[in-house]
């Protein structure tokens, strides 16, 4: 578009204050302000104007709430019989190559106090692996056992593209062919003030945020990444977050109860471990399926009981789902609004400019960001399928510098999965009444990945070695 065509389109929104200090830029400012500007979709803004800007940041529909159903695990009461035929289910598909892995990295690590992209956050107990590392060996280690290497996915943001790549590149792709490993960048959304009005962040730029994890299938649309995976004969994508080192990145059974029940959209759930936990919640609503999220579940909800005692929204999204690609490209076209995620507001202090354009540093909210989850498409899924997973063997994040869901948490979390392996493969460790092995060792998920591949391996060792202090098993 015509430089004088985009200024006009943005005076005729009532966004013409983007382009007050044009005047003042160099050439390159003014490209660069354009280019950012051209992001912009205005008849979508005018129409979060409309739909969020009128409510209040927390009114989410909490009518005709109900607990979700949800497909037990074998051990909890969940049907043996039918989590042997998804487990080989699962296995077929991945045989037939139709499985990606595809990972949501475009957070910083900012909560941990990390500065770079969230994924090179080192992780492991005793080698230091990176979290990109970890998905790495566990994606390769599916590709050897079925025969099939996997396509990984990776969506970045604007802020950790180039050092995600670079990071890649630096370490050989932690032993991934190039060639399967795809970056693409998330979209990123305008903060506006409380009048929908575009905020600029300088005189020259504007205040732009990523679009929220749910940005992911208009990316993964836009960035030719359904197209490739059309093109290799890959219909389900197996999405996991970056912070998650403990996830089953390839779950056969998980993969399994998707396509027997031929929905668009699949997810695993745990049980709440107390009724505050910050995960959401899996929900029915008028019939369809719905996540809310724990900010947005009033207190007395969280802490409702059943007739057992237990609590009746006990069902967490741990954010793991599998989803239909065909299912991706229709949510990511859906233009006319019908099928397309909503997005959520956010009050934040947005660093801006007077009409000066001098520097402001707001002291309280000044305006809002917009972002989008990917957990919102689940109402548009056919058939949708929650299932039970143990979370010691899927959900230990990093999120947070110390205390809970903290790199110490996660160690943890990691040395007790790899003391049970051993302890089902024959073998005996000391460990404390929570499982947790009173020494520090590692195992490689190209070693095992879980409690049979381990034993299978380990079965192969000979002679055994002796776990000790700072061992590491690959
Ligand atoms: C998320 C879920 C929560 C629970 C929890 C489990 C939301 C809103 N909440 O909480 O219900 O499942 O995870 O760990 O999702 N990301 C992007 N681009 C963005 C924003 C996020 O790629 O624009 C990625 C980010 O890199 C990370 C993931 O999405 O991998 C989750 O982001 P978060 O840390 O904001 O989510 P959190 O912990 O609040």
């Amino acid at each position: 578009m015509a430089t004088h065509e985009l200024i006009e389109k943005f005076q005729q929104a009532g966004q013409g204050q983007v382009f007050a200090f044009y005047d003042r830029l160099d050439a390159a400012g003014q490209a660069q302000l354009l280019a950012e500007a051209e992001e912009i979709d205005l008849e979508e803004l005018a129409q979060l104007k409309t739909t969020l800007l009128g409510k209040s940041a927390a009114s989410v529909d909490l009518g005709d709430l109900t607990p979700a159903p949800y497909e037990r695990l074998p051990e909890a009461g969940g049907d043996k019989a039918a989590w042997t035929a998804a487990k080989a289910a699962g296995v077929e598909a991945l045989k037939a190559g139709r499985v990606a892995a595809f990972t949501v990295a475009g957070g910083q690590g900012t909560r941990l106090g990390y500065d770079g992209p969230k994924g090179t956050f080192p992780v492991t107990p005793v080698k230091q692996k990176p979290l990109f590392q970890v998905f790495a060996e566990k994606i390769l280690a599916a590709g050897r056992r079925y025969g099939r290497p996997l396509h990984w996915f990776i969506m970045t943001s604007h802020q950790n593209h180039e050092a995600t790549e670079a990071y890649f590149t630096e370490h050989g792709f932690f032993g991934m062919a190039p060639h399967k490993v795809h970056f693409f960048r998330q979209g990123r959304m305008p903060a506006v003030d409380f009048d929908g009005k575009i905020l600029l962040e300088t005189t020259g730029t504007i205040a732009m945020s990523p679009d929220g994890h749910g940005g992911s299938l208009r990316a993964l649309e836009r960035s030719g990444a359904l197209d490739l995976m059309e093109r290799e004969g890959i219909d389900i994508l197996s999405y996991f977050q970056v912070d998650n080192p403990l996830v089953r990145c390839i779950d056969p059974a998980f993969i399994g109860w998707h396509v027997q029940r031929g929905p668009e959209m699949s997810s695993k759930m745990v049980p709440k471990a107390y009724a505050g936990e910050k995960v959401g919640h899996f929900c029915e609503q008028r019939g369809k399926l719905v996540v809310v999220e724990y900010s947005d579940l009033p207190a007395a909800m969280q802490e409702e009981t059943d007739a057992t005692g237990g609590l009746r929204f006990i069902a967490g999204s741990i954010a793991i789902h599998i989803l239909d690609r065909e299912f991706i490209r229709r949510m990511a076209r859906a233009a006319d609004g019908t099928e397309a995620l909503a997005f959520h507001r956010a009050d934040k202090k947005i660093p801006t400019v007077d009409a000066a354009g001098a520097a402001v540093k707001p002291a309280k909210a000044n305006g809002v960001k917009f972002e989008m989850f990917v957990f919102d498409a689940l109402p548009f899924a056919k058939n949708p399928v929650v299932i039970e997973t143990g979370r010691a063997d899927d959900f230990s994040p990093v999120k947070n510098a110390e205390g809970k869901d903290s790199p110490q948490t996660c160690r943890e979390d990691q040395l007790r999965q790899y003391a049970r392996w051993l302890k089902s493969a024959g073998v005996t460790i000391a460990t404390d009444d929570s499982g947790l092995p009173a020494l520090n060792f590692e195992v490689s998920p190209l070693f095992g990945d879980d409690a049979e591949s381990f034993a299978a391996s380990w079965a192969k060792l000979s002679p055994k070695p002796e776990i000790t202090e700072g061992f590491y098993l690959a």
